[in-house]
């Protein structure tokens, strides 16, 4: 049914839009036939202190591989973000914060800003900080976090923001990887009510890896201990600040950001963004995406410790000199209400959230909603996961009151910014479908020997030529961003993500075909919650697969096979939710455990992960082909005691 919807074009969009359908043709012709000018274009949003010359200079290939935009360039994140607005909207507020208490709230302008982001600058070079150290960021959701980043940025530090839900140990195994020197926190963070120890947490990680300083933001006000000669407070120092700061000329290919995310294997691996191309990507997809114009209220429910925080609360609307929300709650406190009223409250215009927000809002009913007003968005927007048809046209028909565009984005950590989505100006909808890739995108649906399909098709979903915002590594293992992006389908870029185009061209996502979840939107590797599991000392093996969920999208299903002294028992099972909490964080915890004597492995010891989702998904009478395994009957036991 979903695939015929179609949902046109508003008239007063299309008159007022950045790009229409004619302009989008008309682009999209001239980023194919002349891609060097196309992609010029994009590079001279951004101020360059040295102007560019080159432009893309990239081979995907194994023997010469290199990935370099606008390389012989100069500039600096925090001028782009702030500097170049001064001239004409000092007095414009950068920042509209709401906070975790609705009667909470402030701004900050970008003259505030400017000279906070100097302050914070000033101190960090006072700490030692100087051009290419890292520094690792774990924050609440408030005003001080972006300008923590911009602050990096201005010196020409690379920030690492770590999430604030992760645990003491994720936190310190990402301090470690990258080497950080510093650590900028607070005493707590605030979520719908309540505390999150974020500098307690800080301590604990930083038992077991040492750094020289940490700046601790007092927020909260807790009483938190400080340690002598390591830990800073930053409101101690920040009168003494200078409000000015020279800004570090950076190369176009210079760090601006590593940000953890989780693969198919092993530990999560930091992805490492670029100043240059990173940031006109960011800059160009916000504008176009969202078509914002002067003067909107842009509002990004995200985190930011995702990406999506990065690109689209932090860098893209600073670059375009917008005014963002930064929102420190959470969509369902004091009540399913609380966006529509944050939205009346600073007159939202746009609004982008994930599906997995929607669904938990959808099923509260929708008079949260309709007793709101709502009249001054424009634009919704969509993130993170598939957007099951159900969800789009409650967003589209009871948020959007039928008259709001939604655009379904898809994108990913490496990409920098969104690859494909609808303009709403330009593309007619269908719920459920991130329709068409921006200007100068080259997907591709593959087969599985990497032959590129065209037409209607199934499979793979890689992308052929690169663009400014991709990355450029994996902090610390070049040789493993190479594998894991550019090997499966040799010349091309593998996202993970399998995908259908129809017979109009628009793209479906399918979602993962790694071993990677995606659980309410945020990533989580299957090897990653395995090997928290076998680290609990009553755990022989575990397996862990994806499971489909009413809210969070996909829930985590392990398999538990407990060492021979072990019984399973309820407590167990607690201790082990307990376990992959504190290991990993709560965004981890497995929604069911089975106990099992036994997994299916192939006879060279191979898990057949393939048939243990098959059983999650409570989808037995299709396991398909068990002759392989080592022994079948492994299987038999896991069908008879699968729970629920
Ligand atoms: C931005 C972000 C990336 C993975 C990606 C895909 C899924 C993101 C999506 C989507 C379908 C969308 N994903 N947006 N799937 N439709 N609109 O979420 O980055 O955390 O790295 O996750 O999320 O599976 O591969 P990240």
């Amino acid at each position: 049914m979903t695939d015929q919807t179609r949902i046109p074009v508003p008239d007063h969009i299309a008159q007022a839009a950045h790009m229409d359908a004619e302009a989008y043709a008309r682009t999209v012709e001239s980023a194919a036939r002349d891609p060097q000018g196309f992609w010029r274009g994009v590079g001279e949003r951004l101020d360059w202190s040295r102007p560019f010359t080159e432009v893309k200079d990239v081979s995907f290939d194994r023997q010469d591989f290199r990935i370099r935009w606008f390389a012989d360039g100069e500039l600096n994140a925090s001028v782009n973000c702030i500097d170049r607005h001064l001239p004409d909207r000092a007095d414009q507020t950068a920042i509209l914060f709401e906070g975790d208490d609705p009667s909470v709230d402030g701004r900050m302008t970008y003259a505030e800003l400017h000279a906070e982001v100097c302050r914070m600058a000033n101190v960090l070079k006072d700490l030692g900080a100087k051009k290419g150290d890292r520094i690792t960021l774990y924050m609440p959701m408030i005003p001080l976090a972006a300008v923590a980043m911009l602050a990096c940025a201005r010196i020409g530090a690379v920030h690492s923001v770590v999430f604030g839900g992760f645990s003491p140990d994720s936190l310190g195994g990402r301090i470690e990887d990258c080497g950080s020197t510093i650590v900028i926190t607070a005493d707590e963070g605030k979520r719908g009510g309540k505390r999150i120890p974020l500098k307690a947490n800080v301590d604990k990680a930083l038992e077991k890896v040492a750094v020289d300083k940490v700046l601790m933001i007092r927020w909260t006000g807790a009483d938190v201990p400080l340690t002598e000669g390591r830990d800073v407070v930053y409101e101690d120092v920040r009168e003494a600040a200078s409000t000015e700061c020279a800004p570090e000329p950076m190369n176009a290919e210079d760090p601006l950001f590593i940000l953890y995310t989780s693969g198919s294997t092993g530990k999560p691996k930091g992805v490492l963004h670029t100043t240059g191309g990173y940031l006109a990507w960011a800059a160009y997809t916000h504008e176009l995406v969202f078509d914002y114009k002067p003067g909107d209220i842009y509002w990004c429910t995200a985190d930011v410790g995702w990406v999506t925080g990065h690109s689209y609360i932090v860098y893209g609307p600073l670059a375009n000199g917008a005014t963002t929300l930064v929102f420190e709650g959470v969509p369902t406190w004091p009540d399913a209400g609380r966006c529509w009223q944050v939205v009346d409250k600073h007159k939202v215009n746009i609004f982008y959230t994930a599906p997995t927000a929607l669904r938990a809002l959808m099923r509260e009913g929708d008079d949260w909603v309709t007793n709101s007003d709502r009249s001054s968005l424009r634009l919704l927007g969509s993130v993170g996961e598939p957007i099951n048809p159900e969800a789009w046209l409650w967003y589209h028909r009871v948020v959007g009151d039928g008259r709001c565009p939604v655009v379904d984005t898809w994108w990913q950590t490496e990409t920098g910014g969104i690859l494909i989505s609808p303009l709403p100006g330009v593309t007619e909808l269908k719920p459920g479908s991130a329709t068409k890739p921006l200007p100068g995108v080259m997907p591709a649906i593959v087969t599985n020997e990497g032959d590129i399909l065209q037409g209607a098709a199934e499979g793979p979903l890689c992308i052929t030529e690169s663009w400014p915002g991709q990355m450029r590594t994996v902090y610390g293992d070049h040789n493993r961003f190479i594998e894991t992006y550019f090997t499966t389908f040799p010349g091309k870029y593998f996202t993970g993500d399998g995908a259908r185009r129809d017979a109009d061209g628009y793209y479906w996502i399918t979602g993962r075909i790694d071993d990677v979840l995606n659980v309410s939107g945020h990533r989580l590797g299957t090897a990653e919650i395995e090997s928290a599991l076998v680290s609990h000392p009553a755990v022989s093996e575990a397996a862990v697969v994806g499971y489909p969920h009413d809210i969070k999208g996909q829930g985590v299903w392990a398999y538990v096979t407990l060492k021979a002294d072990q019984e399973p028992s309820e407590d167990l099972r607690k201790a082990l939710v307990t376990h992959v909490r504190a290991e990993i964080g709560p965004i981890a915890s497995p929604d069911v455990i089975q106990w099992a004597p036994g997994l299916p492995k192939t006879r060279s010891g191979k898990i057949m992960r393939r048939i243990l989702r098959k059983i999650a998904e409570n989808e037995t009478s299709a396991l398909g082909d068990t002759s392989t395994l080592a022994d079948p009957s492994v299987v038999d036991d896991l069908v008879r005691n699968r729970p629920g």
